[in-house]
Order: C-alpha cells, then structure tokens, then sequence
C-alpha cells in the first residue's frame, strides 16, 4: 500500500522525535485516525492518548511541552473538534509554550460552501496560531508539517496544520524540485543564545553597581536552577519567583521568597519596595504593582523572547539569551557583594514562615484550606509534579507549596483557565510515568472536567509504573475565587451564579476503581496524605473546606478592603462567616506578627 500524506505526517512526527500525541476522532480527520490506527498496529513509536474532551486533549499538548521542553502534539476533527481545542491553545499562546495542533476540515471543494463541519478554521485559528496553514496537497504536507513544528518551537506557541479530508488519504508524493515547491528538513535551531561581550559588561556594570538587588525568575529559567542560585550568590540577591516560575529555585533557599503578586508573599512585595536595582530572568510578570516604583531600582532583564523585553519596567539593559547561557557568560563579569541584603531577607521570608503557619493553622469550619496546602507541602513526595487550577487551588499553591529541587510544578498561568489541573496532571503522568503525581483541583473546576479526567485515569492508570496519582478536590461548595473577588469589588455572593452542587468525590472515585478519602475534620487531614501516597491506585482525596476563609494576599489596599465592606453590607449571604474567618485570619496575620497564636 502506497504511503498516504497521514501515514507519512505520522512518520515525519516520529523523525522529529514527538512521540506522545494526544487526539480525538472524528471524520472530519477519518482519514488521519484510520492511518494511526493502522500505524499503532504496525508498532511504530508513538502513544496517542484519547481524552474524553478535545479540550483536554489540547491542555495535555501545553503541559507536555511544559514538563518536558518538548513540542506537544494534539490531533481534533474538523468543526466542532477544533474549536474545542481553542482553549487549550490559547493556553499554550499565553504561557509560551511550543504545541502542534493537527486538526481535520471538510474536503477542499467544500471550503466557503457551509458544508457541515466546515469552518474557516484558517480565520479561526488566525489570532491563537504562531503559524496556521491549510495542506492543499500531498507535495505540500512536509513543508506545512516541517514549519509548523519548527515555527511552534520558535515562537513558543501553538502552530496549527489543517488537513482537508480528502486531502488524508492521498498518495504521498515527495516534494520535487521545481518552481514554487519547497523541500524541507528537520531539526530545530539552538536557542542557546549567547549575548555579546559588550552587552554583558554593560549589564553587569548596573548589576555590580547595586547595593540591594532583587531577582525575578520565571518560567524562562526552567533548567537555570544552578545559575540563577550562582547569581544570587554573587550579587547577594533575594530572589522572588513567577508562579510558573516556582520550580527553579528550591523551596529550602533561604532567600527564595517564593511568589510575587497577589498570591505571593510579603518579603517579595516588600523586597521589591526597596531593592535598588531589579534583575529579570525569564519572566513576563505583568503587575506593574508589585514591581519597583519608576527610577527606584535599575534593571537588567533576560529574555529568550525579544518581544518580552523591556515590556513591564523601564529596563537599562535588555538582553536577548536564554536564562542558563546567559546567565553562564554573565558570571565572569559580576563581583561578589556583601550579603547583608540578603540575610536581611531571608530572616524576613523565615518569618513569614511562621505566620503562614499560623495563619494555616487557625480554626475553620469544618478545615481551613490553607492547613490542607500546609500539610501537603510536609507530605509532598521529592519527585512528585503539582498541578494547582484557576480557583482558590491556585493562591493555596502560592502561598504554601515549596517546590523541592525535583519537583515540577505548573498551571494555567496567563490565561488562568478552570479546568487545566487536570489534564495537566495527566499529561505530567504521561510523560514522566515513575513520578507521583498531585492535581489540586477546585469542585467547580472538577465537575467542568476534572471528573472526565478521571476516566481517562481509569482507563489508563495500571500502564504506569507509579500508580501515584493523587487528585485534591476543594470540596467549598463555591465558585470561591469569583465570590472572593466579587466581594473585593463590592457586590455581594449570590448563590444562583456561586453554588456548586454538591456531590461525593471520593464514592466517584471508587465507583472508578479508584481509591476515595473523604475527610471532614482537620486532624484528619495529614494521616490523609499518608494514606494517599502510600495507595496502590490514584486516589481522590475529598476535602470539605470553609469557602470562608479569604484568600486574602499580603497586602490588601484599601479599595479591596472597601470593597469588601461594602458587599457584605449590600446583603452577601456569609457576612457573618466571612466576618468571623476573615477577622480571624486577619487577626491571625497580625497576631502572628507580633509574635502571638491567634486561637490563644
Ligand atoms: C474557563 C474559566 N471560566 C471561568 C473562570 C473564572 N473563574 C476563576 S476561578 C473561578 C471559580 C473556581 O471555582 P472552583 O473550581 O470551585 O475553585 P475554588 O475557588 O472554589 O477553590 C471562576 C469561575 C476561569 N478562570 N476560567
Ligand atoms: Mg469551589
């Protein structure tokens, strides 16, 4: 049998070295999916998963290119199946990461005719795409393949190939050599970008010439860890980190004040507040907030993106590297500084510390969130991948988890979709199947998708060599974050918009074959995770949390604080609640302090 324009785009996948692939079927891509059935039968070396959404299928991609630096691959039908990917693109457009979407559409003639299924998927997928190109024949595939993935990896996005039905089965031709024809190859670039001689000195003249500097590490630095620490040391630096950047720098350095923003801590702000001079490394932190104050500190910023560069703060020198490289030449040229700056903010981030562990600590009813993450981050396995979602998950992860030098970590960053912890968490055990793996998830965002994920853990759990996957559902019975911040801009909780039925999570898991932990009570909570991690199958564990307890950050202002007020007293349901736990937790800040338990 001849060679088919899908046999070979499945090959060519394979040349490029993607091998897990992550689709849904639909004839609109028949010709495609028969050619991988036939491709699986014939042992080629791919794993194509099918999710239970397209959605998913298209988180998965993102997150796989996140946990292993790879291009991630989804395949969906035409129409319908394509636009459900858009989310997860859109994801992996938002937080710089390489996906190749290979999506079906309705035969050539019937493009612009409203044929069913039939989309202007070009249009569509014009604003999400780094590259999106309809295949119009066979010689036409290697080039469209070829540049998608290279255009994906270069850019950090999702590059879309749109393959018309007809065009699936074809007989492949190889590209000839004539007039408008295009041979291509395979192989990316090195983006090991090495900046020139001058730029670094310039740079770390700014940086030699600061007394108290601060670092912001984000995901850019992924696999940077030994040079960012190297400079830190050198330059005497505290380091705050993006939230996808939390994984670069271990929890146990002292001077790592972990998050920076509204989910992040007190020594970051107050680091930021009086550093004198800012280094950026791979981040695109957009709070202009939380960031020095306008002529107060000099920054330098790393960015393998130049786009990114000197986008969010007035920086001096802008260099266009990645973080290791460039960080590796920088070396030479910084001299070593007196350490008291640093000092000083580690002593602050130990103290934060022991209020966040108070402020974890106070009553709630039934269990204080914040007292689950506290116990987790005890209990948290060294290799293990975390997953936080959109909701309250993701402050708690701010907040209280400290990453560990082999851990990995990630979520929706920019985009901040509900729903992602799932399939991230999925596609995280697919690509690293020894590692246990950890999903936070609130009940609003499990009962979006989580609870499809599951079957797809069902489905596929006993191929893992480490059964470990632990799924966390925040059982508050509320679209907390959104009641939180409708309380924050003054219009109070109305449960018609809020409520999340209830439902029991842990008989859903065993109703799968899974194991279920139900707790209720807070001295339940650390023999949980005892009792999760040592399970012999994925396991949800179901908490009943106060959706009462604020997510407050380290600093409310005073508009959040009015706002506030004025929702309670404009009639919101909890007021009563949200006075006692949000006090306590406020009191709990304050008395933790000075030095005090706030339940003494
Ligand atoms: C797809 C999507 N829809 C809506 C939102 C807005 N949103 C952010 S958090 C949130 C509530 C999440 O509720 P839940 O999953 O129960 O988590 P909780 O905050 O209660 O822990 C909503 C509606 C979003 N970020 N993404
Ligand atoms: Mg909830």
């Amino acid at each position: 049998m001849a060679q088919s324009v899908s046999d070979f785009i499945i090959d060519r996948l394979i040349e490029w070295d993607l091998h897990q692939w992550y689709g849904y079927p639909g004839d609109g891509i028949g010709g495609f999916d028969g050619a991988l059935g036939r491709a699986q039968k014939d042992g080629k070396d791919f794993t194509y998963i099918r999710p239970t959404h397209e959605e998913e299928a298209a988180f998965m991609a993102c997150a796989h290119a996140k946990f292993t630096g790879e291009v991630g691959v989804c395949i969906a039908t035409s129409g319908p199946g394509a636009v459900h990917l858009m989310n997860g693109l859109y994801d992996a457009y938002s937080d710089n990461a390489p996906v190749v979407a290979i999506v079906g559409q309705q035969a050539r003639v019937a493009l612009g005719t409203e044929f069913q299924q039939e989309i202007n998927l070009e249009q569509a997928m014009s604003d999400v795409a780094v590259f999106v190109q309809t295949v119009t024949t066979p010689m036409h595939a290697q080039f469209v393949l070829d540049k998608a993935i290279r255009m994906a990896k270069a850019y950090r996005g999702p590059a879309v190939v749109i393959l018309p039905v007809d065009v699936q089965t074809m007989d492949m031709e190889e590209p000839a050599q004539e007039h408008f024809v295009s041979r291509s190859g395979i192989g990316h670039a090195s983006d090991r970008l090495r900046p020139d001689d001058e730029t670094l000195a310039r740079a770390a003249k700014i940086l030699n010439d600061g007394e108290k500097v601060a670092m912001l590490v984000g995901q850019g630095a992924i696999g940077a860890t030994d040079e960012v620490l190297e400079v830190a040391e050198r330059l005497g630096a505290g380091v705050a980190t993006s939230l996808l950047g939390k994984q670069v720098v271990p929890g146990d350095v002292p001077y790592h004040t972990q998050q920076l923003g509204l989910l992040g801590s007190r020594p970051s702000y107050d680091m930021m507040q009086k550093c004198d001079t800012l280094l950026l490394v791979g981040t695109n932190f957009p709070y202009a907030e939380f960031l020095p104050a306008t002529g107060q500190a000099r920054a330098v910023q790393i960015d393998i993106s130049p786009r990114h560069l000197g986008i969010r703060y007035p920086t001096e020198e802008n260099i266009w590297g990645d973080a290791r490289t460039t960080l590796r030449a920088l070396l030479p040229y910084l001299e070593p500084h007196d350490t008291g700056w640093q000092e000083q903010i580690a002593a602050e981030k130990r103290e934060w510390d022991a209020e966040n562990v108070r402020v974890a600590s106070t009553k709630a009813d039934p269990i204080n969130p914040r007292y689950i993450y506290l116990s987790l981050n005890e209990k948290l396995p060294e290799n293990a991948i975390f997953t936080a979602d959109a909701g309250s998950t993701a402050d708690w992860y701010g907040f209280h988890i400290e990453l560990g030098r082999n851990n990995m970590g990630s979520l929706s960053g920019r985009l901040a979709s509900m729903l992602a912890a799932m399939p991230y968490a999925l596609a995280g055990k697919f690509a690293h199947p020894d590692r246990p793996v950890v999903c936070t998830i609130g009940d609003g965002a499990f009962q979006m998708m989580g609870a499809n994920g599951l079957l797809t853990v069902k489905r596929h759990w006993r191929d893992w060599k480490n059964p470990s996957f632990v799924v966390l559902v925040i059982n508050n019975g509320d679209l907390n974050q959104v009641s939180w911040e409708m309380r924050e801009a003054g219009d109070p909780r109305w449960d018609t918009a809020q409520l999340v039925e209830g439902m029991d999570y842990a008989g859903y898991a065993e109703l799968l074959g899974l194991k279920g932990i139900r707790v209720d009570a807070p001295d339940q909570v650390d023999a949980a995770w005892d009792e999760a991690f040592a399970a012999d199958r994925p396991v949800v564990v179901d908490v009943r949390c106060d959706a009462n307890v604020p997510p407050l950050p380290a600093h409310i202002d005073l508009e959040q604080a009015t706002g506030l007020a004025k929702s309670l007293l404009g009639g919101d349901p909890a007021t009563r609640q949200v006075v006692t736990h949000g006090t306590r937790a406020m009191a709990a800040r304050l008395f933790a302090r000075m030095g005090f338990r706030s339940d003494e």
